[in-house]
């Protein structure tokens, strides 16, 4: 049976997977409008990957006799200056992610509850990956540079990155 201070703590992470999806559908959108339709497909497809992410803490909620709450999500960001600014924020984002994820591991293991936190071990990979991914994606403009077709070129090499 999960705490009051855990159910809370879980909801508000419902959110804010549910509110990674949607910054990554406006950037997606963003993308597709200025013809980059690799970026646009692969900021799509994460999209949905971060509703997943929200479902699973949703029913692990519900599973446990608890009731997940829905609360308002805030409106994403939907100007960027360029792609680079795009995947910077994309990095910066997960970042926030990341320490919202300890937090709950945190609150976890100071409420005793090892049900949850042996859950979270999953979140815990996956931010692991999602920050690897985007850093990787973050070194492309590097390597690449955006100069003539570079900025072709990193948009395809970010559609081969679909996973
Ligand atoms: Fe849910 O992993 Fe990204 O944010």
């Amino acid at each position: 049976m999960l705490t009051q201070k855990m159910i809370q703590r879980l909801n508000e992470q419902v959110n804010l997977e549910m509110y990674s999806s949607n910054i990554y559908l406006a950037m997606s959108a963003w993308c597709a409008n200025k013809g980059l339709n690799g970026s646009a497909a692969f900021l799509k497809d994460h999209s949905k990957e971060e509703l997943s992410h929200a479902y699973k803490i949703f029913d692990y909620i519900n599973e446990t006799g608890a009731m997940a709450t829905i609360e308002q999500i805030n409106k994403p960001q939907s100007e960027f200056t360029s792609l680079q600014d795009v995947f910077e924020k994309t990095y910066n984002h997960e970042l926030v992610v990341s320490k919202s994820i300890l937090e709950l591991v945190d609150v976890a293991l100071s409420e005793k509850d090892y049900s949850t936190f042996n859950f979270l071990q999953w979140y815990v990979s996956e931010q692991h990956e999602e920050e690897k991914l985007f850093k990787e994606i973050l070194d492309k403009f590097e390597i690449i540079g955006m100069e003539g077709r570079g900025l072709f070129m990193i948009d395809r090499e970010i559609a081969a990155l679909l996973r």
